[in-house]
């Protein structure tokens, strides 16, 4: 596993590279779910592919901007399930951006993640590793070299609060629920990049991030393999919870389809039991 997170702390640095020098515009080509690829999004997924295949361990890989399973080492344990470059397209307005990786022993969903990372593009690159064994550790890059800066764990309530999907299609239970914490003295904290928006939630010791289903997009936007699953991770080896839109957890999740997405709420305890109450979920 080592092998592995040393590998991603090299991505780190080429991709923050890229995205501080290349060409922000789009590329020709659409990604599996039929979005428009920036050349950043094929860059950091090139950058990817060419760093993994060098590591005998990782079985395949599977990208969110690639349809299908690219088998690496057959001899291999690991499935990467990866996002090279979430929220790209906040690239060319200057917020920050992250790649988040889910990695998998055996067939890739919720029970079979064995560890997850993510890493943060912002005025510093910032990277968060996360194993069964111990809390989530966060580091962050001086001169190409990562330093641990601590675990980190949410506490049991947190103050912000970071509600993703398009309004207008919430429902009117959501509505009522991200309303009642704004009520209780919440804080709007959401940029639109979920690696930035949960990383913040994470480190200021908690609060919610919710990207709910909602009448235009009923399964939400996330995706489970490469977004949704190892975030959930990260959340309760923080001490935190996150559960779908039926009180599931979303390590539970088993995808039907690489690309499947789902209804998804990260935070600490209170803000979830909240979320429980307010959707009907019953203990
Ligand atoms: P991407 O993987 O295509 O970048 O999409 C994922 C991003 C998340 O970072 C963010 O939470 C969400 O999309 C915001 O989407 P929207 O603005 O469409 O609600
Ligand atoms: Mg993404």
């Amino acid at each position: 596993m080592q092998t592995i997170f040393q590998t991603i702390k090299d991505i780190a640095i080429k991709i923050d590279h890229a995205i501080k020098t290349e060409d922000l515009g789009y590329s020709d080509s659409s990604n599996a779910s039929g979005e428009d690829q920036l050349k950043l999004d094929v860059k950091s997924d090139y950058i990817i592919e060419e760093a993994f295949k060098g590591v005998d361990i990782v079985k395949a890989l599977i990208s969110e901007e690639k349809e299908g399973v690219l088998e690496l080492h057959e001899e291999g344990i690991y499935t990467i399930c990866y996002d090279p470059l979430d929220g790209s397209s906040l690239a060319d307005v200057n917020l920050s951006v992250g790649s988040i990786f889910g990695i998998y022993e055996g067939e890739p969903r919720g029970e079979n993640l064995v560890a997850s990372a993510y890493v943060v593009y912002g005025p510093r690159i910032e990277l968060m590793l996360a194993t069964k064994e111990e809390k989530p550790l966060h580091y962050r890059a001086n001169e190409g070299l990562f330093n641990l800066i601590g675990e980190v764990s949410l506490n049991e309530k947190g103050k912000l609060n970071a509600p993703g999907g398009t309004q207008q299609y919430w429902s009117d239970y959501h509505k009522r629920f991200v309303e009642s914490l704004f009520a209780e003295g919440y804080r709007l904290r959401y940029s639109g990049g979920m690696v930035p928006d949960l990383h913040q939630i994470l480190l200021k010791g908690g609060g919610i991030f919710s990207y709910p289903g909602t009448t235009d997009v009923p399964k939400g936007k996330l995706r489970q393999l490469f977004e949704v699953i190892p975030f959930a991770f990260m959340y309760e080896q923080a001490g935190g919870q996150a559960i779908n839109d039926k009180g599931m957890r979303l390590m539970e999740l088993i995808p039907a389809h690489p690309h499947d997405t789902s209804p998804c709420f990260f935070g600490s305890d209170y803000e979830i039991e909240a979320l429980k109450e307010a959707y009907g979920i019953k203990a």
